[in-house]
């Protein structure tokens, strides 16, 4: 059985993390199918959206394989975090939105995960955590900083430092949710993507790169970076379409040029 799982449902990709018998931890055979899943999307020009979600009722992903550290050196503790760290830029540069469904614990690097994707729905019922101080360890998927960056240093390290879980309702009302929903988080997240795949790839790259790059600016400089990503997105063809489109009232059709 595959560890990662990928389903087309329409403009839309379904990735699964399959490994439901330890709440789809994420070990070295999960992170090299993670990485052939990210190469086989970024080939698909139909899919406009990547929904993350896990196997079963009761785990997202309950992190990375805690088996796996055991008699580790410093050294090698380090390169697993810089292969999570890679594998999770891989996924946050992806050109299409991600979407991370979480349907059950999203926790260490499996909240990181969730942190790598450009948005997070939850079930009401999921429970979201960074416990690696538990293992006394930290955050090294890019917690620390996908986590502050989104909702700001004080909330970020009481959850660093306490390890204690959340649920969706507190994650919502700190930031880190998009959605809390009642009912299947993955048709939810699917009907959540559907406002942005009849839209230009280009011009949503163009917008998503504005907003991360801008944010770890001062004001004057990201708003720089704002004019001349708005001058590149003006050459290309989806901005004649588009305006052209408004213009002669016809619904615009992106080729993502
Ligand atoms: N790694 C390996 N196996 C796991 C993990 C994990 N993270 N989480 C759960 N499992 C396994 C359990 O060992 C168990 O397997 P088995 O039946 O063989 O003993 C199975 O999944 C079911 O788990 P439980 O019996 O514990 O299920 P419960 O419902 O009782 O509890 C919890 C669910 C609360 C989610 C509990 O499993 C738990 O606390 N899991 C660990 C959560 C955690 O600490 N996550 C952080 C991991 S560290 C991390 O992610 C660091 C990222 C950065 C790393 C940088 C590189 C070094």
């Amino acid at each position: 059985m595959a560890v990662v799982e990928l389903e087309a449902r329409q403009a839309c990709m379904i990735l699964r993390l399959n490994r439901p018998e330890a709440l789809n931890a994420l070990n070295t055979d999960v992170f090299a199918a993670l990485n052939d899943a990210i190469d086989e999307v970024t080939g698909m020009d139909a899919i406009r959206a990547l929904v993350i979600t896990g196997t079963g009722p009761k785990a997202f992903c309950a992190g990375a394989d805690i088996k796996e550290f055991i008699g580790r050196s410093p050294i090698e503790m380090r390169g697993l975090a810089e292969r999570g760290q890679k594998t999770f830029a891989r996924l946050a540069a992806l050109r299409m939105p991600t979407i991370a469904a979480i349907n059950g614990v999203a926790l260490g690097g499996g909240l990181e995960l969730a942190l790598a994707c450009t948005f997070r729905l939850a079930h009401s019922s999921a429970r979201l955590g960074l416990p690696e101080v538990k293992l006394g360890l930290l955050p090294g998927f890019g917690g620390t900083q996908r986590l502050t960056r989104l909702i700001g240093e004080a909330r970020a390290l009481e959850l660093i430092l306490s390890g204690r879980f959340i649920d969706a309702a507190e994650a919502d009302r700190f930031g880190l949710l998009n959605r809390v929903v009642e009912d299947d988080v993955v048709a939810a997240a699917l009907a959540f993507a559907g406002d942005f795949t009849g839209l230009s790839l280009t011009a949503q790259g163009f917008a998503r790169a504005a907003v991360t790059r801008g944010a770890a600016l001062p004001l004057d400089e990201g708003l720089r970076v704002e004019a001349e990503l708005f001058a590149l997105a003006a050459t290309t063809e989806d901005a004649r379409e588009g305006c052209a489109a408004f213009v002669e009232k016809r619904p615009a059709v992106f080729k993502d040029r």
